[in-house]
């Protein structure tokens, strides 16, 4: 792993390593094709679609009545974990809800309220990347927010993941469909002859369902770009390097784009995590994924002059997760305003977010962090405001009103509030 000092960093470089790209340029003029056929065609185009990229051919496209057995069907200690991981993440979302509120302001009675989206539309990843957890971020939220009808796809394949299954079950879904890629997100978004259109549309998935959430943003509410995983750990020498580099490698392990950084302020420390990225990847069964990702411009350990310049480099990356292992950790993060998630002190390793502490692992990535927050109950609310005036308050704003109402030309606006003085 590239060990490189900070103030060394050309400009060009700084730009690959915070411009972070999800790559989904690449396939978008087929995302464009499949999204269109699925609007023209429904059914028959998940059908064929099905055939063409997962090589099955589907009967029945709604598969909701398989998960409840697919629950019986798994280990006791799988489906325990599954259970552990759903209780703590819906403990986690019900504190996000938040409240309606009214109150007054000289006279004025305003407020905000808050109203579930009547249906939502998971995206639960299939195949090689099949994870009954994300399943688990996607359900939770959008059922803790109210969400009357939540529908989840996943990827159709010969033994579809009981796993997953079981964990779409345990999440509460009320529909599941055996549906996968841009096709997936295109029926979700525009509906088909069996799947419902939903108000948002949210969940991981590889570059085509990605550029398929671009592509249907504006038609219906999206979480956000997620691409390939990240980890930026901003480490002092409290830290221990083998547990540094084994978050490093964890995260390394999900994709060959993964990005997986390190940034300290002391060079022996540096080689310290280095060395023992390099023994650990060797160890692991996904090596080759590992040392692909630790090739990535992104990837690497950055050596910085002090701790103040290290918590700079970490805003600037603004990555999906953020881990901050040092003696002053808190005053380290205070001073970094971009992160998906961020964990604390050495007994936070990223995988108990990714599974089972409670908090949203479906996290913005390649620097959306700066912009958004990961997914949350907020992202299946909509809110309202509202507002009550009385007689005397209307009058102490009224000449505010009707002077820029006649300064926009609208005489009808500026006469609606002197009919009532
Ligand atoms: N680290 C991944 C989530 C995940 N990890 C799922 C294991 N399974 C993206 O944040
Ligand atoms: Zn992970």
């Amino acid at each position: 792993m590239d060990i490189r000092t900070i103030p060394d960093l050309s400009p060009a470089t700084r730009r690959d390593i915070f411009e972070r790209s999800s790559g989904v340029e690449s396939v978008r003029d087929d995302v464009c094709d499949i999204i269109e056929r699925v609007r023209e065609e429904g059914d028959v185009a998940l059908r064929e679609y099905a055939k063409e990229f997962d090589d099955v051919t589907v009967g029945t496209i709604d598969i909701t009545d398989k998960v409840a057995r697919a629950a019986d069907a798994i280990d006791d200690e799988v489906l325990e974990a599954i259970e552990t991981a759903a209780e703590n993440i819906r403990v986690f979302h019900e504190r996000q809800r938040p409240e309606d509120w009214r109150e007054e302001f000289e006279g004025r009675e305003l407020g905000r309220r808050f109203r579930p989206l009547s249906t939502a539309g998971v995206y639960a990843p299939g195949g090689t990347a099949s994870y009954p957890s994300s399943a688990l971020m996607g359900i939770i939220p959008a059922k803790v927010a109210g969400v009357d009808h939540v529908a989840v796809t996943t990827p159709p394949a010969e033994n579809i993941s009981q796993a997953t299954l079981a964990a779409i079950h345990v999440g509460g879904a009320d529909a599941v469909y055996q549906v996968g890629g841009a096709q997936a997100i295109g029926a979700l978004a525009y509906g088909t002859e069996t799947v419902n259109s939903c108000d948002v549309v949210v969940g991981p998935g590889n570059r085509w369902v990605t550029a398929a959430k671009a592509e249907v943003q504006g038609d219906v509410k999206i979480d956000f770009l997620a691409g390939p995983s990240e980890l930026l750990v901003v480490a002092d020498e409290s830290a221990n390097p083998e547990l540094v580099a084994a978050d490093l490698v964890a995260q390394a392990e999900h994709d060959t784009d993964a990005a997986v950084a390190a940034v300290t302020a002391n060079e022996s420390f540096a080689a310290k995590i280095a060395a023992e990225v390099e023994n650990q990847a060797s160890e692991l069964p996904r090596e080759a994924v590992i040392r692909d990702a630790l090739e990535n411009e992104a990837s690497g350990i950055f050596v910085a002059r002090s701790m103040s310049e290290a918590t700079l480099f970490a805003d600037e990356y603004a990555s999906e997760h953020l881990s901050i292992v040092a003696e002053d950790d808190e005053e380290l993060l205070e001073r970094i305003d971009n992160a998906g998630s961020v964990f604390l002190g050495p007994h936070t390793p990223v995988a108990a977010g990714d599974y089972a502490s409670g908090p949203n692992h479906v996290l913005p990535t390649g620097g959306e962090a700066k912009r958004e927050g990961g997914l949350s109950v907020e992202t299946f609310l909509r809110s309202s405001t509202v507002q009550r005036l009385s007689k005397e308050s209307l009058a102490d704003i009224s000449g505010a009103i009707t002077t820029l109402a006649r300064t926009e030309g609208l005489d009808g606006h500026a006469k609606s509030i002197e009919k009532r003085q």
